[in-house]
C-alpha cells in the first residue's frame, strides 16, 4: 500500500503526489464513502490517501486519512449536499485590496470567523499597497491595529512592487495554505509571484469584476517548492457553514473567548446579559466596535437561516 497527497481532484479522476515525490493519476475503488459527511465528492485535494496499485498498473484509491479540517460548499441542488473544497490546511491567507476592487468590509470578518469554525489559523493580506495615497495607508494602518488588537495579524504587500512577497514566502514555507478573496484581489498573481513557472491565469479587475465570472473557477493545489503547496480557490462567498447555532458564534471570535470568563455568566452570549465583560470592552473602546456589530448581524443571520 502507497501513501500520497491529492493535490488535483476532477471528480472522476485524482492526481496524487507520492512521498517518492512522483506524481500519479488514480482513481476510487468501488463506494469510498466518508460516514459523518453528505458530500458530492469523497476525496478533496489536501487529502492524504492510501492507494494500491492494480495489475495493470492503475492506482486505485482504497481509503483517506482522518483530515485534521476541511473547508466545504453547499452543493448548487436543493438537496443537503455539500462539496469538500480542500482538506487538511495550515493557513488561510485572505488576500484583499483597499482599492481595485474595494474593500468589503463584514466580508473580513465574515471570511475570520468561518476560519476559526473550521479550525484553520487566518491571516489578512492587504495587496495593492502601491495604489494607496498616505490617507488610505494611514486608515489601513488603524485597520491593522484592531486587528492586531483582536488576534489576527496582517500583511501588507504588493505584488506588482514584488513588496512583502518573501514575508508570505517565509510564512507558508513547508504548509498548505489556503489562498481566498473577491475576484480581482490578486490571488493568481501572488500565486505567479510566489513560483514563476506556475501558470494561472491572471485577469484584469474589470474582467473579472463582472458579475458571476471567476477566473479561476476550480480549487486546485499548486506546489511552490517541495512539501509548500497553495490552493487558489474561487469566490469564498460560496463558503458554507451548515451546521451552526447562533450561540455558538461567540466562539468564534477569540476577542471574545479571552473574555469571556469575566462575563456574569458561564453561557454569556454577550448580547443583553448583565455583567458582561466583553460588551464592556467593545463599548469602552478597549475592542474595535465593528467587530460586534458584525458579531450582532452574523448572529442574526444565523438565527433566521439567512448567513
Ligand atoms: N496595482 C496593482 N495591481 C495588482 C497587484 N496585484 C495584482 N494586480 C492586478 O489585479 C488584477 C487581478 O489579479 P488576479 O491575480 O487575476 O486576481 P484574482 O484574485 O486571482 O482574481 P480571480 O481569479 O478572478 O479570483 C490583475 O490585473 C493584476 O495585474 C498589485 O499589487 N498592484
Ligand atoms: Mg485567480
Ligand atoms: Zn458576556
Amino acid at each position: 500500500m502507497t501513501e500520497g497527497l491529492v493535490i488535483k481532484s476532477t471528480g472522476s479522476w485524482y492526481k496524487v503526489k507520492l512521498s517518492d515525490g512522483s506524481t500519479i493519476d488514480a482513481r476510487i475503488r468501488g463506494k469510498l464513502r466518508i460516514a459523518d459527511i453528505k458530500s458530492t465528492n469523497p476525496v478533496s485535494v489536501g487529502d492524504i490517501v492510501f492507494l494500491d496499485k492494480e495489475a495493470d498498473n492503475e492506482y486505485m484509491i482504497t481509503d483517506l486519512k482522518p483530515r485534521k479540517n476541511y473547508i466545504i460548499r453547499k452543493s448548487t441542488n436543493l438537496s443537503k449536499q455539500t462539496h469538500i473544497i480542500a482538506a487538511n490546511i495550515d493557513l488561510a491567507l485572505l488576500i484583499t485590496s483597499l482599492k481595485q476592487p474595494k474593500l468589503k468590509f463584514g466580508f473580513v470578518d465574515r471570511f475570520l470567523m468561518t476560519a476559526e469554525a473550521y479550525g484553520i489559523p487566518a491571516v489578512i493580506v492587504f495587496n495593492k499597497m502601491d495604489l494607496l495615497d498616505e490617507e488610505e495607508l494611514d486608515y489601513l494602518k488603524d485597520l491593522s491595529e484592531a486587528y492586531q488588537k483582536v488576534g489576527y495579524p496582517s500583511l501588507h504587500i504588493s505584488v506588482n512592487d514584488g513588496f512583502g512577497i518573501e514575508t508570505i514566502k517565509e510564512m507558508i514555507e513547508g504548509k498548505i495554505t489556503l489562498f481566498s478573496g473577491h475576484s480581482g484581489v490578486g490571488k493568481s498573481s501572488l500565486l505567479n509571484a510566489l513560483n514563476a513557472t506556475i501558470e494561472t491565469r491572471v485577469s484584469t479587475v474589470s474582467e473579472s469584476n463582472e458579475k458571476g465570472k471567476h477566473t479561476t473557477t476550480f480549487a486546485e493545489m499548486f506546489e511552490i517548492s517541495p512539501k509548500t503547496y497553495v490552493i487558489d480557490t474561487p469566490g469564498i462567498k460560496n463558503f458554507g457553514l451548515t451546521d451552526m447555532t447562533p450561540d455558538e458564534l461567540k466562539n468564534y471570535f477569540p476577542e471574545m473567548v479571552k473574555l469571556s470568563s469575566e462575563c456574569r455568566f458561564s453561557n454569556c452570549i454577550h448580547l443583553n446579559e448583565p455583567g458582561c465583560a466583553v460588551r464592556d470592552a467593545f463599548e469602552n473602546s478597549e475592542l474595535p466596535w465593528f467587530r460586534y456589530e458584525d458579531y450582532q448581524n452574523f448572529y442574526d443571520e444565523i438565527k433566521t437561516g439567512k448567513f
